[in-house]
């Protein structure tokens, strides 16, 4: 019968949490900060720091070296182009036919080559401090999850192999004549979950960042530019149990403004073996995912199309 749709979308009655906008965190309130971080966690799979700490200073030095970079001519980018997924890109993500409206620039862990020392320098600095961001907030997850030691989680990012990957994107504004548009705005980039642990973004004030509620809504996610943008990746999900949620997200572009957005993904080091925690499987609870390394995850994901479904390949059943 048709009542059944009418109760799915009752948020009282499904027993969801309607949403009420992007959870916002105040890192000065670690007392507070880590129920809420589990809260949102647990609902969104995202929220928004505030007093993070980071150097405002480092984080616009980084923009506008960020747009000098791109700001150059094509064929002088070109130059950071290797035959493979890291170094500069445009159009195209990954390696398996996805694309977007975007040109970005891809590194891993602390080797940060771009055309100028103070841009990879600024870079090296940039991830340094975010790092430690992540491994503040993972063990107030810890702690919020009441799981010891308090490290067992923000230790994979600090780890010397964590295996670290780092973005820099530019999303060209696009005019709605352009024959892919159809009168929407075109897809930046496309829909997905992020495979790491944890991601950490910031982006200038141009919107574009969307993310998809657990009944299939999407909602844009205001920007602000002085904030960062927390991201329960794939492995977090397996971690805790399917307790946290992986949040799928996908960026728009804008007809008049380019956005541009740095973002950190929190990697283990490539052997470490993921699994649920054992103290966050209730009594009579299963695991629900097979152990598997972050090298086999990272292998397997690196096959797939950026919409896929990555989780569903390393859960029992
Ligand atoms: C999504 C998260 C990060 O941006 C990224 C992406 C990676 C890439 O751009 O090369 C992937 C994508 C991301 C997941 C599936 C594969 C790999 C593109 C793609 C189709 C750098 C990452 O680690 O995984």
């Amino acid at each position: 019968m048709v009542m059944q749709s009418q109760n799915q979308n009752n948020p009282i009655l499904t027993n969801k949490r309607a949403f009420k906008g992007i959870p916002v965190i105040d890192l000065s309130c670690p007392d507070d900060a880590k129920h809420l971080i589990v809260n949102a966690c647990q609902d969104y799979g995202f929220f928004k720091v505030i007093n993070h700490g980071v150097p405002l200073w480092l984080v616009s030095q980084l923009e506008n070296e960020t747009m000098g970079f791109f700001n150059m001519r094509q064929s002088e980018k070109d130059k950071y182009c290797p035959p493979n997924p890291l170094g500069y890109r445009s159009n195209t993500i990954g390696t398996n036919g996805d694309v977007g409206w975007i040109e970005y620039l891809l590194f891993t862990s602390n080797d940060f080559p771009t055309n100028s020392k103070t841009f990879s320098s600024v870079a090296k600095e940039y991830v340094e401090a975010v790092r430690k961001l992540g491994c503040e907030i993972l063990e107030l997850v810890a702690e919020g999850l009441k799981i010891e030691p308090k490290n067992v989680l923000s230790r994979m990012l600090s780890d010397e192999k964590a295996d670290t990957v780092f973005r820099l994107n530019h999303y060209p504004p696009c005019p709605d004549h352009r024959p892919t548009t159809n009168g929407r705005n075109p897809i930046g980039f496309g829909e997905h979950t992020d495979p790491q642990l944890i991601s950490i973004a910031r982006s200038n004030t141009t919107s574009g960042l969307q993310i998809c509620l657990s009944d299939g809504t999407w909602v844009p996610v205001p920007p602000d530019h002085t904030s960062f943008f927390i991201n329960v990746d794939d492995l977090l999900q397996v971690m805790t149990n399917g307790r946290f949620k992986s949040v799928r997200h996908r960026v728009v572009t804008d007809k008049l403004k380019s956005r541009v957005s740095m973002i950190y993904f929190g990697g283990p080091p490539l052997m470490e073996k993921i699994s649920p925690i054992g103290s966050l499987i209730e009594p009579g609870e299963e695991s629900l995912y097979h152990e598997f390394t972050w090298f086999e995850y990272k292998s397997y994901g690196y096959k797939t199309k950026l919409a896929d479904d990555r989780l569903s390949f390393f859960h029992k059943g």
